[in-house]
């Protein structure tokens, strides 16, 4: 068996607990974080795509946005594609010549990891943690598995940044967390493909036959996603239904194809919105998906997690150096209102971007508000402010 002492453990190797170790090394304060994949695995996993302006801001303060801000692709409007007609969101002119960076969360991942492991911070991969304990006593203690060797780390404090499958909500006392949840009837299925995106900007659409998403990674990249119904299964896509059924959905008359390639990542995701709360039981802190999950039309998952991020490590920096918890007594409450925030305007765009499977008076009130949105100037204004940055304000 492995014994470690630190002053914070770090459950989690995605983008929420790689940034507060860092941040938290930077003050002196020692962190273990224990990741229960392999590097090449969370390195690897496609996710989230773009940075809000106030988060890659925040990233370069945290001196972790080099690679971000020269290969990060700057983006100042998006398209809504609505009943085949194109319409040009223009973000930063309608929102103080504020923009988004489109850059793979992998990326993001990549880059943390390598900053950790470049000063050489314990940063254990392959190691589940199974077990917490003493989260309300003067010392926690978390037990995990190395790949067969167990390991238990003692810590002042532990961070359940373990994503929305994790360990920490579930080992608290039943009733300790309170749970929303909202289940939406459909998911999308993503692709990486080898292809030049057809678009400069990113294209949201609804069309009759369902959602489109037109991404990218790099000018060679394209990353594509189908809202699609929730019992599906990826057998029942193989290329040439997938691009079909994005080409329906995605041509219009200047652009009647798109370009094509090798698809070479395929997943399903659904849709669901998630918030536990308080984020907090004792010493254990919650932090990401860990607390709070959003269905990704609004682009709000990842920079929700960093914005937890840059609540807690000044608070923990407080305790551990001024003996200060007043900000950590205060960190549930203040992510709550920007977690309900981003709840909000995530379920505003997936409802107006996803045709309702049965509801005809639903899809009636979504084009209404969709139409809205594109053309009255205070709509689309609301909507360019909360795209570009809502977790900063
Ligand atoms: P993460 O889930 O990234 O990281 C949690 C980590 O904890 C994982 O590496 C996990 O392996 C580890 N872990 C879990 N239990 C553990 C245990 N017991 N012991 C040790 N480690 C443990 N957001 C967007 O904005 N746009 C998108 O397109 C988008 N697509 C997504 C697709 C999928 C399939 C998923 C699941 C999420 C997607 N998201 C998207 C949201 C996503 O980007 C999250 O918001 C982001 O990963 C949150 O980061 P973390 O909170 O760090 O959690
Ligand atoms: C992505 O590029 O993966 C992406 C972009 C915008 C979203 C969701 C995902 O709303």
């Amino acid at each position: 068996m492995k014994s470690v002492r630190t002053d914070v453990a770090i459950i989690g190797a995605g983008p929420a607990g790689l940034l507060l170790g860092h941040l938290l090394h930077q003050a002196g304060i020692d962190t273990v974080v224990l990741e229960r994949r392999s590097r090449e695995y969370v390195e690897q996993r496609l996710r989230a795509g773009v940075i809000e302006h106030g988060i890659a801001n925040f990233l370069e303060e945290s001196g972790v946005a080099k690679r971000l801000r020269a290969e990060g692709l700057v983006h100042h409007g998006i398209e809504f594609r609505l009943e085949g007609r194109s319409h040009r969101i223009a973000l930063s002119d309608l929102y103080e010549g504020k923009a988004i960076t489109v850059y793979g969360q992998s990326e993001l991942v990549k880059d943390l990891i390598a900053t950790r492991l470049a000063y050489d911070a314990p940063l254990f991969f392959e190691t589940e943690v199974e077990r917490l304990e003493g989260l309300t006593s003067q010392e926690c203690t978390v037990h995990a598995n190395g790949t067969g060797v167990p390991i238990v780390v003692t810590a002042d404090y532990v961070i359940g940044s373990d994503g929305g499958h994790g360990v920490a909500v579930r080992s608290v006392p039943e009733g300790t967390f309170n749970r929303a949840e909202r289940v939406y009837p459909f998911s999308w299925l993503g692709i990486l493909a080898e292809a030049p995106p057809v678009s400069d900007e990113l294209i949201y659409c609804r069309h009759d036959r369902g959602f489109a998403l037109y991404s990218m990674r790099s000018p060679t990249l394209s990353r594509l996603y189908l809202g699609v119904s929730p019992d599906e299964s990826l057998e029942n896509w193989n290329d040439e239904r997938i691009w079909r059924e994005l080409t329906l959905r995605l041509a219009t008359d200047e652009m009647p194809d798109l370009p094509q390639g090798p698809i070479t990542e395929r997943s399903l995701t659904a849709m669901r919105s998630v918030v536990v709360s308080p984020m907090r039981y004792g010493r254990l802190f919650l932090a990401g998906d860990a607390a709070h999950i959003v269905p990704p039309t609004g682009a709000k998952g990842m920079n929700l997690a960093l914005a937890d991020v840059r609540v807690l490590a000044p608070a923990l920096i407080a305790k551990f150096l001024n003996s200060d918890e007043t900000r950590l007594d205060a960190y549930s409450a203040t992510c709550l209102e920007r977690v309900w925030r981003a709840e909000e305007f995530s379920t505003f765009m997936t409802q107006m971007l996803h045709p309702h499977p049965s509801d005809e008076f639903e899809n009636g009130v979504q084009r209404a508000r969709a139409r809205q949105v594109v053309s009255v100037e205070s709509a689309t204004r609301t909507l360019a402010r909360n795209y570009v940055n809502l977790s900063s304000l």
